[in-house]
């Protein structure tokens, strides 16, 4: 992978490099990354800042409480950082006011050569920098974060485990909740391991049989069920397919009895 460059660069443009890097170390997105899929360049604009104090934030115009990241250091450093990317990639805000980021946006990410985020701090960045130098903003949910670092790790751990060669079963990103069994996206299926008996519950017994055919049927049926009673907006207005409808109508009837 190192002689072909990797497959995915991402430069990460933050004040917490050091915590971001830490956090980019574990799991499935470590392994990424020592093996080459991934490239990840980290960008403080505290180094690039223009007097001796760093200084990256300032007041507010208009006045109230909370700082803003000023324009001018971050400017250079997303452009620093840009510069080792493959032409085009795009650059990302990361902020609630953005677009919401979902499997397809993974999907969308991951076929791309290279992309750019830009976490923020405090109450955010110059509306200026938006304007000028960032492509897109997108929100990884509708709740307050105290910074964007944590938006961007969520956004590279969904984006890096959909790259060839990054888990270990080639078919296993695409088997499990939002993947393609079936119609889909469905959520995940119900899973066991040992022991057979805990507590007086006991592992379904399909699961035992060794019929691939009954268990993929139960597993469909689970995932359909599951996404039925849980997140009823992901079904309304699906076309299901004639197993599918099937296999709900079955999932209903056993919960009744
Ligand atoms: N932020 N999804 C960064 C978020 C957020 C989100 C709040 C972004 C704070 C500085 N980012 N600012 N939700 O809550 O991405």
């Amino acid at each position: 992978m190192d002689a072909a460059g990797p497959r995915l660069a991402v430069e990460v443009v933050t004040l917490f490099a050091a915590e971001v890097r830490a956090a980019l170390a574990m799991g499935v997105v470590g392994r990424a990354i020592e093996r080459g899929v991934v490239k990840v360049g980290l960008e403080d604009p505290r180094s690039l800042a223009t007097d001796v104090h760093g200084t990256v934030d300032d007041r507010s115009y208009g006045g109230g409480p909370g700082m803003v990241l000023k324009v001018e250091p971050l400017a250079s450093s997303i452009e620093r950082a840009a510069a080792r990317l493959p032409p085009g990639s795009p650059r990302i805000y990361l902020s609630a006011q953005g677009r919401r980021f979902d499997q397809a946006g993974a999907r969308r990410l991951a076929g791309l050569k290279g992309f750019l985020l830009l976490a923020g701090r405090y109450e955010g960045v110059d509306e200026r920098l938006l304007d000028e130098v960032i492509d897109e903003e997108l929100s990884i949910g509708d709740y307050v974060l105290s910074g964007g670092e944590l938006a961007a790790l969520v956004v590279i751990d969904a984006v890096a485990r959909l790259l060839p060669g990054v888990l270990g079963d080639a078919g296993s990103a695409d088997q499990e909740s939002f993947g393609t069994l079936g119609s889909g996206p469905w959520l995940d299926w119900p899973h066991y391991t040992r022991p057979e008996e805990w507590r007086g519950r006991r592992v379904p017994e399909v699961l035992k049989s060794g019929n691939h055919a009954a268990i993929r049927r139960w597993r469909l049926k689970q995932a359909l069920g599951r996404t039925a009673e849980r997140r009823p907006d992901l079904i309304a207005g699906r076309e299901l397919t004639v197993e599918e409808q099937l296999l709900l109508d079955e999932y209903r009837k056993e919960r009744e009895s």
